[in-house]
């Protein structure tokens, strides 16, 4: 397990005004028992009810919390793409701001992480999901395992720490919930390794998903098709890899005979 890692925390946020200050204050508290090198990111966007208000506030009274919000629509996808891309710590930890699941598990996540360890993914040991749901998951869960070449347990589980390295050697793309996918597609092309933790899933105590209606539905299938042709069928993503991971190798490999000196 890495000593006192320096993390950056964040979570995507649309309306999630009744879940988003615990998430924030639990996510807090964990890091304060992990390390004093941390920040707390909320990406935010598209908030009817009073998200903003409640961010606004907490702001005020935690000073490493950055709250980044967008008013051009971005997407799941697009939420996790600004998290990335603005973490600036060692680790990135990510789960979502509707409470479902439960930040101080990153506590079981971090010891997961050894040197031969670049993600450790969640899957979850219940989802507490409505029935149907449940259903219409297992079903995408085999779907795409067998269309992506998927060896992880779950893949859909948004409760994942990455050493944020990762993101010099791949490049994401995707706006809508199918980032999951090119996230563990593109990470298992680039030969990282990860690690599989159990955590809790817990029901919506507020608000209701964003991603389960049927129009969404219908273009995450859409959006399904044209990310296997690109990753599966046409592979272009395979030509930066090879070049990238190489330089970070070189790279940790300069820093592992630094410590040996
Ligand atoms: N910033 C941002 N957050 C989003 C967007 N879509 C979903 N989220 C957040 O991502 C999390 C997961 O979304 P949710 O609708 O609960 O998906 P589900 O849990 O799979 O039903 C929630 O915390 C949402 O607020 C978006 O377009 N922008
Ligand atoms: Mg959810």
């Amino acid at each position: 397990m890495l000593q006192r890692p320096s993390i950056t925390a964040f979570f995507p946020a649309c309306n999630d005004a009744g879940t988003i200050a615990s998430m924030v204050v639990t996510v807090t508290k964990t890091l304060e028992q992990l390390t004093n090198d941390y920040e707390v990111i909320v990406v935010e966007n598209g908030s009817t009810d009073y998200t903003v208000e409640v961010l606004e506030a907490l702001a005020e009274k935690y000073d490493r919390l950055r709250v980044l919000t967008h008013r051009e629509p971005l997407g799941y996808g697009g939420a996790l793409r600004v998290g990335f891309a603005n973490a600036s710590k060692e680790l990135v930890f990510y789960t979502d701001g509707d409470g479902q699941y439960d930040p101080r598990e990153l506590l079981a996540l971090l010891p997961a992480l050894n040197d031969n360890i670049d993600i450790v993914n969640g899957w979850k040991i219940d989802r507490s999901d409505p029935l149907h749901r449940i259903i219409i998951g297992r079903t995408y869960h085999h779907l795409v395992r067998l269309l992506f070449g998927f060896t992880l347990r779950d893949v859909d589980c948004d409760f994942r720490l990455i050493r944020r390295e990762v993101f010099d050697v791949i490049d994401l793309e995707s706006d809508s919930g199918t980032i999951c996918l090119e996230l563990i597609k593109k990470l298992q092309d680039a030969g990282f390794r990860f690690a599989e933790v159990p955590v809790h899933h817990y029901h919506r105590t507020y608000g209701k998903s964003q991603f389960f209606n049927i129009p969404r539905l219908w273009r995450t299938a859409i959006q399904l098709l044209h990310l296997w042709r690109k990753l599966v069928l046409r592979r272009e993503h395979m030509h930066h890899i090879a070049a990238r991971r190489a330089k970070l190798l070189e790279k940790r490999a300069e820093s592992q005979a630094m410590q040996q000196a």
